[in-house]
């Protein structure tokens, strides 16, 4: 309860504060855009991590202000950021959406609102939906992403292979990417289980036209396995763990 009552200050005093992991395209080595990840910069406890105080957000209903909140901000920087470092390929970012959020009535209104607001495309806005959630009620899940997909969004399965997936209905998800879970990833090795499982889901991904992104990548030899399987982006401590804003300006800046 306690918890609720800083929760709810912490949206009003503005305590919230996002982290940015990039993105890194295989092919090219080069930042393709970044993972915003919410941390709560709380007056007494510090710096605290999503797992201590989304759950709560979820239960008391705060994660829809909250999420507003991020998506709004991840948008705004962004904006920041292709001003400052235009290419060929604008960068993207990539907000996680809780399932409260993804049931949310107004959510696809809130989301253009944030864009117009912004001034961001909805090309470089990308939303991670997990397997769990997009699983849940599978038509609707098709209608919301539908109307999402109209926006010109970016759509993500994230963690993928740890839920119950029909892969039948897989192909009707208009969605552009498939996150692989960093279990799969981590425990990838010379003819490990792990590794034809990632080749399985990779060749899957592909079929159904989808970019594949590895997450928890963290090695030399997990990154060439995944340039071999054509896998198209990675994410993990190998490349950088998420960072603060003037710290991923930094890295933008040095990026060849
Ligand atoms: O950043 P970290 O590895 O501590 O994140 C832990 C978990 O919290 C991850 O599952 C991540 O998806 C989730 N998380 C991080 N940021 C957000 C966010 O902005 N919104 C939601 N809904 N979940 C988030
Ligand atoms: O559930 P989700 O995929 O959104 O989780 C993202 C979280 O994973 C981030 O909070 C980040 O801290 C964590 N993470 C990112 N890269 C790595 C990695 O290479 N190894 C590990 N162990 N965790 C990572
Ligand atoms: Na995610
Ligand atoms: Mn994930």
């Amino acid at each position: 309860l306690q918890l609720e009552t800083d929760l709810r200050r912490a949206i009003e005093r503005q305590e919230f504060r996002l982290h940015y992991q990039p993105l890194i395209s295989l092919q090219t080595g080069k930042i393709a855009g970044f993972e915003a990840l919410v941390r709560w910069q709380h007056p007494d406890r510090g710096l605290v991590p999503p797992n201590d105080f989304i759950p709560v957000a979820e239960e008391t209903e705060l994660i829809i202000p909250m999420g507003k909140w991020i998506t709004h901000e991840a948008c705004r920087q962004l904006k920041i950021w292709q001003e400052q470092f235009p290419q060929e390929q604008p960068l993207l970012v990539s907000v996680n959406l809780s399932g409260k959020q993804f049931s949310q009535l107004n959510l696809v209104e809130q989301i253009e609102q944030t864009l117009q607001e912004t001034g961001l495309s909805g090309h470089s806005l990308k939303l991670e939906i997990t397997e769990s959630i997009a699983m849940t009620d599978v038509e609707s899940t098709i209608a919301l992403l539908q109307r999402l997909k109209a926006l010109h969004l970016q759509l993500s399965i994230d963690d993928f292979g740890t839920g119950y997936s029909s892969l039948s209905y897989l192909h009707r998800f208009p969605t552009n990417t498939i996150k692989v879970d960093r279990s799969f990833v981590s425990r990838m090795g010379d003819e490990s289980e792990d590794s034809q499982i990632v080749q399985t889901i990779i060749l899957l991904g592909h079929n159904l036209s989808m970019d594949i992104v590895a997450e928890g990548v963290e090695t030399a030899e997990q990154l060439a396995s995944l340039r071999t399987l054509k896998c198209e982006y990675g994410q993990g401590f190998f490349f950088s763990k998420p960072l603060v804003v003037e710290a991923a300006t930094a890295l933008l800046k040095s990026d060849p």
